[in-house]
Protein backbone atom coordinates (compact mmCIF):
# COMPACT_ATOMS: atom_id res chain seq x y z
CA UNK A 1 0.00 0.00 0.00
CA UNK A 2 0.87 3.24 -0.47
CA UNK A 3 2.53 5.23 2.56
CA UNK A 4 -0.55 7.27 3.02
CA UNK A 5 -2.71 5.02 2.60
CA UNK A 6 -5.29 3.46 5.09
CA UNK A 7 -8.00 0.83 5.47
CA UNK A 8 -11.82 1.76 5.83
CA UNK A 9 -14.18 -1.02 6.77
CA UNK A 10 -17.51 0.27 6.07
CA UNK A 11 -20.18 -0.74 7.81
CA UNK A 12 -19.97 -4.24 8.91
CA UNK A 13 -22.36 -4.71 11.05
CA UNK A 14 -24.87 -6.98 12.78
CA UNK A 15 -27.84 -5.99 11.02
CA UNK A 16 -26.47 -6.11 7.49
CA UNK A 17 -25.37 -9.67 8.24
CA UNK A 18 -27.70 -13.00 8.05
CA UNK A 19 -29.54 -12.66 10.63
CA UNK A 20 -29.70 -9.10 10.99
CA UNK A 21 -32.52 -6.72 10.32
CA UNK A 22 -31.15 -5.87 6.26
CA UNK A 23 -29.06 -8.64 5.81
CA UNK A 24 -26.33 -8.82 2.82
CA UNK A 25 -25.98 -12.56 1.16
CA UNK A 26 -23.15 -13.88 3.05
CA UNK A 27 -21.78 -10.41 4.80
CA UNK A 28 -20.80 -12.84 7.23
CA UNK A 29 -18.09 -13.79 4.94
CA UNK A 30 -17.19 -10.42 4.06
CA UNK A 31 -16.81 -10.03 7.76
CA UNK A 32 -13.92 -12.63 7.31
CA UNK A 33 -12.35 -11.19 4.33
CA UNK A 34 -11.92 -7.77 6.28
CA UNK A 35 -10.59 -9.41 9.08
CA UNK A 36 -7.46 -10.14 6.70
CA UNK A 37 -7.23 -6.99 5.53
CA UNK A 38 -7.14 -6.01 9.46
CA UNK A 39 -4.91 -7.75 9.82
CA UNK A 40 -2.23 -6.13 7.11
CA UNK A 41 -2.83 -3.07 7.67
CA UNK A 42 -2.47 -3.03 11.46
CA UNK A 43 0.56 -4.95 10.82
CA UNK A 44 2.37 -1.88 8.62
CA UNK A 45 0.59 -0.04 10.91
CA UNK A 46 -1.34 1.76 8.23
CA UNK A 47 -4.59 3.63 10.01
CA UNK A 48 -8.12 1.70 10.29
CA UNK A 49 -11.54 3.30 10.18
CA UNK A 50 -14.27 1.55 10.25
CA UNK A 51 -17.67 3.37 9.36
CA UNK A 52 -20.78 2.85 11.02
CA UNK A 53 -24.43 3.24 10.36
CA UNK A 54 -25.99 4.96 12.99
CA UNK A 55 -29.44 5.99 12.66
CA UNK A 56 -32.27 7.52 14.85
CA UNK A 57 -35.07 5.84 15.96
CA UNK A 58 -37.06 7.54 14.04
CA UNK A 59 -35.52 8.39 10.45
CA UNK A 60 -37.07 8.91 6.72
CA UNK A 61 -34.25 6.30 5.81
CA UNK A 62 -37.49 3.66 7.39
CA UNK A 63 -40.41 2.25 5.45
CA UNK A 64 -42.39 3.40 8.82
CA UNK A 65 -41.52 6.61 7.60
CA UNK A 66 -42.08 6.80 3.92
CA UNK A 67 -38.06 5.52 3.24
CA UNK A 68 -36.91 2.34 1.43
CA UNK A 69 -35.59 0.16 4.51
CA UNK A 70 -36.61 -1.73 7.40
CA UNK A 71 -35.50 -0.18 10.39
CA UNK A 72 -31.80 -1.17 10.74
CA UNK A 73 -28.77 -0.15 12.69
CA UNK A 74 -30.74 1.89 15.04
CA UNK A 75 -27.96 3.62 17.42
CA UNK A 76 -27.61 1.84 20.66
CA UNK A 77 -29.07 -1.67 19.36
CA UNK A 78 -27.82 -4.72 19.03
CA UNK A 79 -28.30 -4.72 15.63
CA UNK A 80 -26.06 -1.83 15.11
CA UNK A 81 -23.24 -3.15 16.60
CA UNK A 82 -19.91 -4.20 14.33
CA UNK A 83 -20.05 -7.71 13.37
CA UNK A 84 -18.87 -10.09 16.42
CA UNK A 85 -16.25 -11.99 14.29
CA UNK A 86 -14.94 -8.40 13.00
CA UNK A 87 -11.12 -8.25 14.23
CA UNK A 88 -11.19 -4.01 14.87
CA UNK A 89 -7.83 -3.23 16.51
CA UNK A 90 -8.34 -0.55 19.76
CA UNK A 91 -7.04 2.13 17.53
CA UNK A 92 -9.72 2.00 14.85
CA UNK A 93 -11.35 5.23 14.51
CA UNK A 94 -14.40 4.85 13.95
CA UNK A 95 -17.38 6.85 11.60
CA UNK A 96 -20.73 7.63 12.50
CA UNK A 97 -23.41 8.25 9.70
CA UNK A 98 -26.84 8.72 8.88
CA UNK A 99 -27.67 9.99 12.44
CA UNK A 100 -29.76 12.98 11.27
CA UNK A 101 -33.57 11.97 10.86
CA UNK A 102 -33.55 13.30 7.24
CA UNK A 103 -30.59 11.48 6.17
CA UNK A 104 -29.88 8.06 4.15
CA UNK A 105 -26.02 8.52 5.56
CA UNK A 106 -24.88 6.23 2.82
CA UNK A 107 -21.63 7.70 2.26
CA UNK A 108 -18.95 7.47 4.98
CA UNK A 109 -17.43 10.93 3.69
CA UNK A 110 -20.65 12.33 5.11
CA UNK A 111 -19.54 10.55 8.62
CA UNK A 112 -17.96 12.40 12.17
CA UNK A 113 -15.17 10.61 14.27
CA UNK A 114 -16.61 10.00 18.15
CA UNK A 115 -15.32 13.52 18.63
CA UNK A 116 -17.53 15.09 16.05
CA UNK A 117 -15.27 15.83 13.55
CA UNK A 118 -16.06 15.36 10.05
CA UNK A 119 -13.93 11.91 8.67
CA UNK A 120 -13.00 14.19 5.12
CA UNK A 121 -11.21 16.53 7.73
CA UNK A 122 -9.65 14.20 9.39
CA UNK A 123 -8.31 12.41 6.34
CA UNK A 124 -7.12 15.90 4.86
CA UNK A 125 -5.13 16.63 9.08
CA UNK A 126 -3.79 13.09 8.95
CA UNK A 127 -2.45 13.25 4.80
CA UNK A 128 -3.86 10.39 4.08
CA UNK A 129 -4.58 10.32 0.11
CA UNK A 130 -5.52 6.86 -0.60
CA UNK A 131 -8.34 4.37 1.01
CA UNK A 132 -8.55 0.95 0.75
CA UNK A 133 -12.14 0.19 1.24
CA UNK A 134 -14.36 -3.00 1.31
CA UNK A 135 -17.41 -3.80 3.45
CA UNK A 136 -21.35 -3.98 3.15
CA UNK A 137 -23.18 -2.98 1.14
CA UNK A 138 -21.64 -2.58 -2.42
CA UNK A 139 -24.35 -1.50 -3.89
CA UNK A 140 -25.40 1.41 -1.31
CA UNK A 141 -22.87 2.46 1.26
CA UNK A 142 -19.35 1.31 -0.08
CA UNK A 143 -20.67 2.74 -3.22
CA UNK A 144 -21.58 6.33 -2.53
CA UNK A 145 -18.24 6.38 -0.06
CA UNK A 146 -16.16 5.38 -3.07
CA UNK A 147 -17.48 7.97 -5.32
CA UNK A 148 -17.57 10.41 -3.38
CA UNK A 149 -14.12 10.05 -2.05
CA UNK A 150 -13.14 10.14 -5.20
CA UNK A 151 -14.67 13.64 -5.92
CA UNK A 152 -13.33 15.27 -3.23
CA UNK A 153 -9.88 14.13 -4.46
CA UNK A 154 -8.71 10.87 -2.65
CA UNK A 155 -7.41 7.98 -4.30
CA UNK A 156 -9.48 4.27 -3.52
CA UNK A 157 -8.72 1.00 -3.74
CA UNK A 158 -11.51 -1.41 -4.16
CA UNK A 159 -10.90 -4.33 -2.01
CA UNK A 160 -13.07 -6.39 -4.49
CA UNK A 161 -12.43 -10.14 -2.20
CA UNK A 162 -14.35 -7.86 1.02
CA UNK A 163 -17.53 -6.65 0.09
CA UNK A 164 -21.07 -7.79 -0.82
CA UNK A 165 -24.08 -6.24 -2.03
CA UNK A 166 -27.91 -6.12 -1.63
CA UNK A 167 -28.82 -6.51 -5.58
CA UNK A 168 -32.23 -5.06 -5.13
CA UNK A 169 -32.01 -6.08 -8.59
CA UNK A 170 -30.03 -8.88 -9.97
CA UNK A 171 -26.59 -7.29 -10.94
CA UNK A 172 -26.60 -4.02 -9.04
CA UNK A 173 -23.71 -4.88 -7.49
CA UNK A 174 -21.95 -5.69 -10.48
CA UNK A 175 -22.91 -2.78 -11.85
CA UNK A 176 -22.06 -0.06 -8.90
CA UNK A 177 -18.23 -2.21 -8.92
CA UNK A 178 -18.23 -0.78 -13.14
CA UNK A 179 -19.53 2.63 -12.14
CA UNK A 180 -16.58 3.13 -9.01
CA UNK A 181 -14.26 1.83 -11.14
CA UNK A 182 -15.26 3.86 -14.30
CA UNK A 183 -14.84 7.26 -11.90
CA UNK A 184 -11.20 5.86 -11.09
CA UNK A 185 -11.33 3.38 -8.49
CA UNK A 186 -8.97 0.76 -8.82
CA UNK A 187 -9.21 -2.37 -7.50
CA UNK A 188 -7.79 -5.09 -5.85
CA UNK A 189 -7.75 -8.12 -4.18
CA UNK A 190 -5.72 -9.68 -0.94
CA UNK A 191 -3.21 -12.07 -3.04
CA UNK A 192 -2.34 -9.20 -5.05
CA UNK A 193 -2.09 -5.91 -2.42
CA UNK A 194 -0.14 -8.62 -0.31
CA UNK A 195 2.56 -9.00 -2.76
CA UNK A 196 2.78 -5.79 -3.64
CA UNK A 197 3.15 -3.90 -0.01
C1 LIG B 1 -26.78 0.57 3.73
C2 LIG B 1 -28.94 0.36 2.98
C3 LIG B 1 -29.38 1.17 3.99
C4 LIG B 1 -25.35 0.20 3.58
C5 LIG B 1 -27.22 1.40 4.75
O1 LIG B 1 -24.60 0.21 4.57
O2 LIG B 1 -24.94 -0.11 2.43
N1 LIG B 1 -27.65 0.06 2.85
N2 LIG B 1 -28.52 1.68 4.87
ZN1 LIG C 1 -29.01 2.72 6.65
Amino acid sequence: MQRRGALLVVDAQVDFCPGGALPVPQGDLVVQALNRYLDLFKQRSAPIFASRDWHPKKSKHFKENGGEWPAHCVQGTLGSEFHPALMLPGDTIVISKGMAPWDDGYSAMQGVTENGTPFIMLLRRMELDRLYVGGLATDFCVRQTVLEALKAGFSVTLLTDAIGGVDLRPGDSDRAVAEMVHSGADVTTLASIGAAV
